[in-house]
């Protein structure tokens, strides 16, 4: 299926990159990387696969690891050309710098969409253009399968379930309520729907299991604290805090010790993720459990990619193997932890 969908392609890049010969007569110098943020490379570079990456943003420390990942992997070395951009957390500038790499008339255009929605139109013009489409990391709701080569990324309901389950098992013998807080993911994301999702599904095994309040810190460190900082306003008996992410999870405890208490002890914290500054703080007793979600996403992407120019085909959904820490395995982990 992706290698007929591959050979359509490879007439339909032809029409493209004549297109762009086209509109660099017309005067059109630059890149065609018009989204904000950080930009690279760009055209076709010789004998080298040129790809187009639209990435999310920058708003957590795993989003950093994955940029790292993609950079350091899909390199000139490796026969590619990579141009890359940074959608600042905005659908829109996403649909810009994918408009912009059909444009250019890369070979394959891959992304992390940062919302589940939305992506029908541009994606139908990418296979109209014959530009295979990889999603990395997030999925999109699409119903049209065909419009996406493969989706490369973590299980977030699996996440979410990994989590609900340490949750479960701490407070096995409770007899009272306990008042859980989540920390959601930016709103409509995937990994903030499904790990909402795969918790609440695991922790309803035990109706002492509550959760008081649950809102968007959007991912990002600062949106953690100050969501927290309203929840311990509102609610005086919190027990447990969820986050969608360690960074989060990080913002939370700053909001916690602010208010003057224990974070792993008075509140206890559990995260997804297992970035450097997650694990150092499970490692510390701040945070008490994280699942792991994998950012380095760059090899697979490569072999995915790789696969595909050499006419082969790909699975349409491809796993990250991933784990889970306790304090004692985030110690031992620490050191060789890449990210
Ligand atoms: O968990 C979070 C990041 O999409 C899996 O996005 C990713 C999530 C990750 O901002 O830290």
């Amino acid at each position: 299926m992706v290698s007929k969908k591959f050979r359509t392609r490879s007439i339909a890049s032809g029409i493209a990159v004549l297109a762009l010969g086209l509109a660099a007569c017309a005067g059109s110098g630059d890149s065609g990387d018009s989204a904000s943020g950080d930009s690279s490379g760009g055209g076709d570079d010789g004998g080298n696969i040129s790809v187009g990456f639209s990435q999310v943003g920058s708003e957590s420390g795993w989003r950093a690891a994955n940029t790292k990942s993609i950079k350091d992997t899909l390199t000139a070395d490796a026969g590619f050309d990579l141009s890359f951009s940074d959608a600042q957390q905005k659908q829109e500038n996403q649909i810009q710098a994918i408009r912009s790499y059909i444009a250019q008339g890369v070979d394959y255009i891959a992304f992390s969409p940062v919302v589940e929605t939305g992506w029908d139109a541009v994606l139908n013009e990418a296979k109209a253009a014959g530009i295979p489409v990889v999603l990395t990391d997030r999925a999109v709701d699409s119903k049209d399968t065909s419009l996406y080569v493969s989706f490369l990324g973590s299980d977030f309901i699996e996440e979410g379930k990994k989590a609900g389950l340490w949750v479960l098992d701490e407070y096995k013998d409770t007899t009272e309520p306990v008042n859980i807080v989540q920390l959601e993911g930016t709103t409509g994301a995937a990994p903030a729907i499904d790990r909402a999702e795969g918790f609440a599904d695991v922790i309803r095994q035990n109706p002492n299991l509550k959760v008081v309040a649950s809102q968007t810190g959007d991912f990002t460190r600062a949106g953690g604290k100050q969501v927290m900082e309203a929840m311990l306003k509102s609610n005086p008996d919190i027990d447990l805090v969820y986050a969608h992410n360690d960074d989060m999870g990080l913002g939370a405890i700053e909001a916690i010790e602010a208010a003057g208490l224990v974070p792993g002890e008075d509140i206890k914290i559990v995260t997804v993720d297992a970035v450097h500054d997650g694990m150092q703080a499970l490692a510390d007793g701040k945070i008490n459990f994280i699942v792991e979600c994998s950012p380095l996403l760059g090899k697979q992407l490569v072999d995915i990619i790789k696969t595909l120019n050499d006419g082969g085909s790909v699975e349409p959904r491809i796993i990250t193997e991933e784990t889970t820490f306790n304090q004692e395995q985030a110690i031992e982990a620490l050191p060789d932890r890449q990210y």
